[in-house]
């Protein structure tokens, strides 16, 4: 997953775009970009590996000049960690653009195929972004008459829409004209827009998530309607043009699961509202599939989980304890010759609270479960810390399937629910009882406000692929290039990103 933005404004944008980066932090650790653009100091840029927070110093900041900008975090998704893919991209032709996206292209081999051989474009990553971009310049330069104009772009968009298939959310800027916002036609991918105030002139600002336009003080105007594209010239002009065609809105249900932040607001749906309703949910499905429990307490696995926690336990008339403490400082994993190598260990990331478990039973409740090697480690935690009985909620359905639409997930065969019964992850696990959240209950949490939204991109739990693209013989591919990227992954190890232990 990653996080983009995008500003035009009255003024600098640099610290605006950082703070952006920053609160979506959450999207992608693995690397950041920025690039301004200002007609005295030209095209600026900043990208690496690393945190917003190590990318950019006093000197990067202080260079990255200009009214207008874009801005990007980078989750690695499988292929891709190098320096060399962090975003946004650059190509000179017809026009100088730069371009960063959140998804994930379902035809990447082939468009790649045709840029190279029908359109003559040079590629130099294997990232769909610069698939992307190149694209967008190419349907731009077929179309170019003079400078460029809110028609032409439109029209390129409508064309690159066409071409490319599966989720995504981009921001691009083309320099000397402004900066260009667009949606799949799905909106899988979610993309906000804010307005507000500044020096007597409205700034405009394009995000992942809303909660980007909260810190900066921009107003949530509304969420880019799924195949939207939103132009913003530089003196602050806005345009737009639908090009959703048939699709239908299916915005992508795990960004409410787990990826978003909660106090973010995503196709006018609140995340912790959803996930208070999941907790609703969920404890109506203990009710039914356990109807004589013995819970003593619930605990959820810090951090997302807490908020459909605290429902399940409310639902249930149970107490609620905060029984595992996650320590937010966690070193680098040093490995020394010949030390068995245990860099993902939960101990080193949670602690337990012993006298909450001690006794008890105790219902653990997470938001969901995708290799199953965490929530396995962790109720050993849990029965070494004296609890009599665990339980396991999990506020998401069975993860079974590969998401194709830009969610890093493992390949197929390392879903703990790919090919398992849930009777048999309960033992795998080593939990007393496992309950899942079945789906329909899931859709009911998310969609609750916003009727309009009849269908979500439930993939990862239903199989079902929106875009109708997605054949057997593309999963198997992804499945081969998944478990390559992790066996490299799993060799480069000494790779001081390591230190990043997702739970
Ligand atoms: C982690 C949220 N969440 C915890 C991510 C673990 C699956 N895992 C998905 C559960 S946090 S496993 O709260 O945002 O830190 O099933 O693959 O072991």
């Amino acid at each position: 997953m990653c996080g983009v933005v995008g500003i035009v404004s009255a003024g600098p944008v640099n610290q605006a775009l950082y703070d952006g980066l920053t609160v979506m932090q959450h999207r992608g650790q693995d690397a950041a970009g920025i690039v301004t653009w200002s007609d005295e100091h030209g095209l600026q840029e900043r990208k690496r590996n690393g945190l917003v927070r190590d990318v950019f110093h006093s000197r990067h900041m202080l260079r990255l000049q200009g009214n207008v900008g874009i801005g990007h975090v980078r989750y690695p998704t499988a292929g891709g960690s190098k320096s060399s893919e962090a975003q946004p991209f650059y190509v000179n032709s017809p026009y100088g653009i730069c371009l960063a996206h959140n998804g994930n292209l379902t035809n990447f081999d082939e468009l790649a195929e045709l840029l190279i051989r029908e359109d003559r474009r040079h590629l130099s990553t294997n990232s769909d972004s610069e698939v992307l971009l190149n694209v967008l310049a190419h349907e731009l330069q077929t179309r170019v008459n003079g400078d460029p104009s809110a028609e032409n772009v439109f029209d390129a968009i409508e064309a690159l829409h066409k071409r490319c298939k599966g989720g995504y959310a981009v921001v691009a800027l083309i320099i000397g004209f402004g900066v260009v916002a667009f949606r799949d036609p799905n909106g899988i991918r979610p993309l906000v827009l804010g307005e507000r105030e500044h020096r007597g002139h409205k700034d405009f600002m394009v995000a992942s998530e809303s909660v980007a336009l909260d810190v900066l003080r921009f107003k949530r105007v509304r969420d880019l309607r799924p195949g939207e594209c939103i132009i913003i010239e530089n003196d602050g002009t806005l345009h737009s043009r639908d090009h959703q065609g048939n699709a239908a809105h299916t915005p992508c249900i795990f960004e409410y699961v787990y990826f978003a932040r909660p106090d973010s607001i995503l196709d006018d749906l609140s995340v912790y509202k959803a996930r208070l309703r999941m907790g609703e949910q969920l404890a109506g499905k203990i009710v039914r599939d356990f109807p004589e429990h013995d819970i003593d307490v619930v605990i959820p696995i810090p951090d997302t989980s807490r908020t459909s926690a605290l429902q399940v336990a409310y639902h249930l008339g149970v107490k609620y304890r905060e029984g595992f403490i996650k320590n937010r400082y966690i070193g680098r994993t040093f490995i020394m010759p010949g030390q068995e190598e245990r860099t993902k260990s939960v101990r080193r990331k949670l602690n337990a609270i012993d006298l909450e478990f001690r006794n008890k039973n105790v219902l653990l409740v997470d938001d969901s479960i995708v290799r199953g090697t965490t929530s396995k480690q962790i109720i050993k935690l849990a029965r070494e810390a004296g609890a009599r009985k665990v339980y396991f909620a999990s506020a998401a359905p069975p993860v079974r399937y590969p998401n194709v639409y830009g969610i890093d997930m493992p390949a197929a065969n390392e879903l703990i629910a790919n090919g398992h019964t849930i009777e048999e992850i309960q033992e795998i696990i080593g939990a007393d009882r496992l309950i899942y959240q079945d789906l329909h209950g899931l859709i009911r949490s998310v969609r609750h406000d916003n009727s309009s939204i009849t269908e979500f991109d439930t993939s990862c739990f239903s199989g079902e692929y929106v875009t109708g693209d997605v054949t057997d013989e593309y999963l198997h591919e992804l499945e081969e290039r998944r478990n390559d990227a992790a066996k490299q992954e799993r060799e480069e190890r000494q790779d001081p990103r390591s230190n990043v232990i997702a739970l």
